[in-house]
């Protein structure tokens, strides 16, 4: 009887649903007062570097104190949805201090980095990503083994994201400094096609990689990233057409609108701006199993979320175009 009535409890505890929003911390702020933070990336000491898009400053935030400008891209050109964008910690920073960057110019946009603690310009690695008003992908994010991916957009031409020669539309890999990774389906840094507009990536640890995109009118995706098509213009959301991959997840855009991403503990967290909250995706191998919402409508637009590698804080920022705020969750979920 004893025995029985155990395996009941392991079973209903098992079956039970986690409830994030229970067990996590207040969010704090860590910075405020800003306008359309976009990029962020944890350094290995715990603090953050962030994005800030038409300011096109780079801010420093160390829990516990004020934020402060470190850096401003002046090479970046704010233009509706472009300007300074993601950001990423190179994969040598401990030795070279690279941090890089993701912004759009007045003919393109370009992934360069910088060097932390020195005032050199940016160096360029990759130029000639399309860019327009909007569309401009924008995240950038490096895998375990040391290869940068970013997310680009199709610039407004619809017809690029299926053209292997031009790097709009894409999911992109390359080596740090840029350069075609062997194995890559064209000899060129593209990785995956058929992508309308890439905001947010993510690495779980089995090495997966996930990518949100924003769709047009009927259907945001969350899709699982190899070397594939994921269809964009073709199909929007999912479709029986064997070409093209189907997404792992999908959403009406006024529920959602993702951009960055981040995994943490089984599930993929991305933030949603017309959505105004952060989704939970549970994940079972390459599969969403179930979607849940957290702090709906609590802070407006989210652009992004970042967990800490280094002590498991969540890093959440607006973005509502003015007193925008990046907060900090210590514990979560
Ligand atoms: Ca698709």
């Amino acid at each position: 009887m004893t025995r029985l009535l155990l395996v009941l409890l392991l079973v209903l505890g098992m079956a039970a649903p986690a409830a994030p929003a229970q067990a996590a911390s207040a969010p704090q702020p860590v910075a405020s007062g800003l306008a359309h933070p976009w990029g962020i990336a944890v350094l290995p000491d715990g603090s953050a570097l962030f994005t800030e898009r038409d300011t096109r400053r780079i801010w420093l935030a160390v829990p516990g104190r004020p934020a402060r400008v470190i850096y401003t891209v002046r090479e970046a050109v704010a233009r509706g949805e472009g300007g300074l964008l993601g950001i990423a910690i190179g994969p040598d920073y401990a030795r070279d201090q690279r941090v890089y960057l993701y912004y759009t110019t007045a003919s393109d946009n370009r992934i360069a980095y910088v060097v932390r603690g020195s005032a050199a310009r940016p160096r360029v690695v990759l130029s000639g990503i399309p860019a327009a008003s909007t569309h401009n992908g924008g995240r950038i994010v490096f895998s375990p083994d040391g290869f940068l991916f970013a997310g680009t957009g199709d610039a407004q031409t619809p017809a690029r994201a299926q053209d292997p020669r031009s790097l709009g539309g894409k999911v992109l890999r390359m080596t740090k400094d840029g350069k075609p990774v062997r194995g890559n389906p064209y000899g060129s840094v593209v990785f995956s096609l058929g992508h309308r507009n890439v905001q947010g990536l993510v690495f779980d640890p089995a090495g997966r990689l996930w990518a949100s995109e924003l769709g047009q009118n009927t259907f945001d995706e969350v899709n699982h990233i190899q070397v594939a098509n994921y269809g964009w213009p073709n199909v929007e959301g999912r479709s029986d057409d064997t070409r093209y991959r189907n997404p792992a997840h999908v959403w009406a855009p006024s529920e959602a609108s993702p951009s960055g991403m981040t995994y943490v503990a089984g599930s993929l967290y991305v933030a949603a701006l017309r959505g105004q909250r952060l989704w939970r995706l549970e994940l079972s191998g390459a599969q969403v199993t179930r979607a849940s919402a957290l702090y709906q409508g609590t802070y407006g637009r989210l652009r992004a979320a970042m967990r800490s590698p280094r002590d498991g804080s969540l890093w959440l920022m607006t973005d509502n175009g003015s007193n925008d705020r990046v907060l900090r969750i210590a514990r979560f979920p």
